[in-house]
């Protein structure tokens, strides 16, 4: 194959995992917007997930939250994925909107509490087995809020008692994927704060546990593309819950508060080989303002985008430059890629996949924006403050 094929062929194969939450509205706590044509189910969040895979050919599976998308017939829910040339993918559990997780879930101090929030990612996996899914996502928001308050190292022991339990409890074909977090909703302490701690659980547990890293949840400046060049090297990342952020966890459009992050980001995915479905590539996003799934076709625009730009780095030219020192030459290579308009690229991997080269226009012209606000009265909320 020719260096342009390849790049088309592995753009061609790129999947992103879009949030069945996304398509739902939110807001923040001062006000959630509601929009016409939200989906009432999450059978219609798939409905709606099935036009973002049609107009751009790469967004085939939607994940899940649990209790979000609670449904009688997970198999069912599945068919009617399947029905629209989707499937179930990551299904993210939930221990953070009861009551009894005032003082935390797995790693709370009261046994009694630890169990229901075990019970729930036991549920979560037999879900998973209904739907056909890989990956139980865990973000736990257990924490503290003052010095003092609880015990930080028995915290951990409670945390890595009820992982091991949820691993035991895993097919041979399924996986964890433990998700980190800076802070938020604890202030103080949080139990699963970094890729360090997530990385030293899975690596206690054993190859089905996995990091995944959420692009919104570091500090400012950290360098996410040193993250993910680590994980890779150690067989550990997961996947991405990729958003943008200015300030904390502000879950917007990916690619839209730092291009050139995300372009470091998937240079690194490139370098390390991880175009691979063994990475998953989820959005973890919310459309707070914008129209939403017009806001997640961007997002998965934007992914292709900076992964084509990383796909273009004249990997050979960079090593030459790094080996022989030349600084100036070798952050030119990377920046020549970065500064490529790949958009007419991309246009032609989606044309030759029989689709339209501009996945926007085409759902405007679809009409599905103006059909469902008439059909469906009373959109459902996302999830958080419901
Ligand atoms: C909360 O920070 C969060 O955004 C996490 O990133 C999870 O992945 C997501 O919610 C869904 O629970
Ligand atoms: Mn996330
Ligand atoms: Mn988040």
């Amino acid at each position: 194959m020719t260096e342009h094929a390849t790049v088309k062929a592995a753009l061609t194969s790129q999947a992103i995992e879009t949030p069945s939450w996304a398509y739902g509205n939110s807001g923040t706590r001062f006000k959630v917007f509601a929009r016409p044509g939200v989906p009432r189910t999450p059978e219609e969040k798939l409905d709606d997930a099935a036009k973002v895979h049609e107009f751009t050919g790469a967004a085939p599976t939607v994940a899940l939250h649990i209790p979000w998308d609670t449904v009688d017939d997970y198999a069912a829910l599945a068919e009617h994925a399947r029905d629209r040339g989707l499937a179930l993918g990551a299904v993210n559990a939930n221990t953070f909107q009861d009551d009894a997780y005032r003082l935390g879930s797995v790693c709370h101090p009261e046994a009694a509490v630890r169990r229901k929030a075990l019970d729930h990612l036991m549920t979560c996996v037999d879900i998973m087995d209904a739907t056909g899914s890989r990956d139980l996502k865990l973000w736990f928001a257990d924490g503290t809020n003052y010095p003092g308050q609880d015990d930080i190292r028995e915290r951990q022991d409670r945390l890595a008692e009820a992982l091991a339990a949820v691993y035991e409890r895993l097919g041979d074909d399924q996986r964890m994927l433990v998700e980190y977090k800076l802070f938020e909703p604890a202030f103080y302490t949080t139990d699963v704060p970094d890729w360090g701690t997530a990385y030293a659980h899975c690596l206690k547990l054993g190859p089905k546990a996995q990091v995944v890293v959420d692009t919104g949840h570091h500090a400012p400046g950290t360098n996410i593309e040193f993250i993910v060049a680590t994980l890779l090297r150690e067989g550990r990342l997961g996947g991405f819950d990729f958003n943008s952020r200015f300030y904390a966890d502000d879950d917007l459009m990916v690619g839209a508060a730092d291009p050139f992050q995300l372009f470091r980001i998937m240079y690194e995915v490139v370098r390390g080989g991880g175009l691979t479905a063994d990475v998953a590539f989820m959005l973890d996003q919310c459309h707070n303002i914008e129209e939403k799934i017009p806001a997640i076709i961007r997002s998965v625009m934007n992914v292709q985008e900076a992964t084509a730009k990383a796909l273009l780095v004249d990997r050979e030219a960079l090593a030459a430059a790094q080996r022989s020192g030349d600084v100036l030459e070798a952050n030119a290579v990377l920046m020549d890629a970065y500064n490529t308009d790949v958009r007419p690229l991309l246009a032609e991997v989606r044309e030759e996949q029989g689709l339209d080269g501009d996945p926007m226009a085409a759902y405007r012209r679809s009409g599905w924006a103006t059909k469902t606000a008439e059909e469906r009265i009373g959109g459902q909320q996302a999830g958080w403050g419901a």
